[in-house]
């Protein structure tokens, strides 16, 4: 059967949310300013899982406003959100009963996804999940933590997938409602069968869901731009990039580097010119605002589409 994507096709701007547990260090460790996305802190500060774990115990993002997010990406003119569920980390950002290793387990102990897709059902937008299918820093199996677990070839990395990947899909494709879109990553060495194996089960849980690129083989049903990257010329399938407003997908206290909002209209432009969606990040903090410098560039492109935009 194919696929109804008729509303992505349409839809030309998203916005996506990157926040976890690293949301809280800020891009900062032992007052060093960490470079390079600060959602990768815990490796690329070199943080032992031990000790990164903790930041769980005082996850209490209060002022996370989920109403709030999608009326303002509503006004934005956006047409579908996308959730960081599960990033590299492993941490679900949502009530998990496959791995504790989630946010109910914090101060916190409230499932903002379950907010977010319930706004996004009465406001009207999409919901899309972001779901760390490969990376997981936190199960012995899941791939890329050789600093506290076995090196990557070593690993039972079917145990992780079975067991935890797989699993916790099903839950994010059963306990949400309808779900627009998953939005796999890195999939890097992922087995062409384990990663058919998860298409099916998207599938086989919600058929109309699509998948993105990045779940890797060409299996998804649209492709994926890297990072911040936009085609030169139009791309003859539907597709899709993810483009950050800084330097970071991450919270990163020390990164204000706004770009500009000239720059952004210009980019979903030419995004839009060649039959493709912006996917535009927001990094909240630890106590799940939404960055100043972010909602001004984000007002402002979205007064310039009320004008100018036809969606
Ligand atoms: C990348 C990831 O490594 C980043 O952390 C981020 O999630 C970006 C959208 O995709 O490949």
């Amino acid at each position: 059967k194919m696929k109804d994507m008729k509303w992505f096709l349409d839809a030309h701007y998203g916005l996506f949310i990157h926040w976890g547990l690293y949301s809280l260090m800020e891009g900062v460790h032992e007052g060093k300013e960490i470079p390079y996305g600060a959602e990768w802190i815990q490796k690329n500060a070199g943080i032992p899982v031990e000790e990164y774990r903790k930041l769980a115990d005082r996850f209490n993002p209060v002022h996370f406003d989920a109403a709030d997010i999608v009326s303002r990406a509503k006004k934005w003119g956006m047409k579908y959100i996308v959730f960081t569920a599960k990033h590299v980390d492993g941490f679900a950002m949502y009530a998990s009963k496959v791995s504790p290793y989630n946010i109910m387990n914090t101060p916190y102990h409230r499932d903002p996804l379950a907010d977010l897709a319930a706004e996004c059902e009465k406001q009207g937008l999409m919901l899309g999940i972001y779901y760390s299918q490969n990376q997981d820093w936190e199960d012995e199996n899941g791939w890329g933590n050789e600093l506290d677990f076995k090196k990557n070839e070593e690993k039972d990395f079917p145990k992780y997938f079975y067991e935890k990947a797989i699993p916790q899909v099903k839950e994010l494709l059963t306990n949400y409602g309808k779900v627009g879109l998953m939005w796999f990553d890195t999939p890097y060495t992922m087995p062409i069968e384990l990663c058919e194996k998860l298409r099916d089960v998207v599938n086989s849980l919600q058929p109309d869901c699509l998948i993105n690129g990045r779940i890797g083989y060409d299996l998804g049903d649209y492709r994926e731009m890297a990072d911040n990257e936009i085609p030169v010329l139009p791309y003859n399938k539907p597709w899709e990039t993810p483009v950050t407003l800084n330097n970071t997908w991450g919270y990163s206290r020390v990164d204000e580097h706004w770009k500009k909002p000239d720059e952004i209209i210009e980019k979903l432009v030419s995004v839009v010119e060649k039959g493709g969606n912006l996917l535009l990040n927001i990094g909240p903090d630890g106590l799940g605002n939404v960055p100043e410098g972010s909602i001004a560039v984000l007002d402002e492109i979205g007064a310039w589409l009320e004008k100018n935009g036809e969606s």
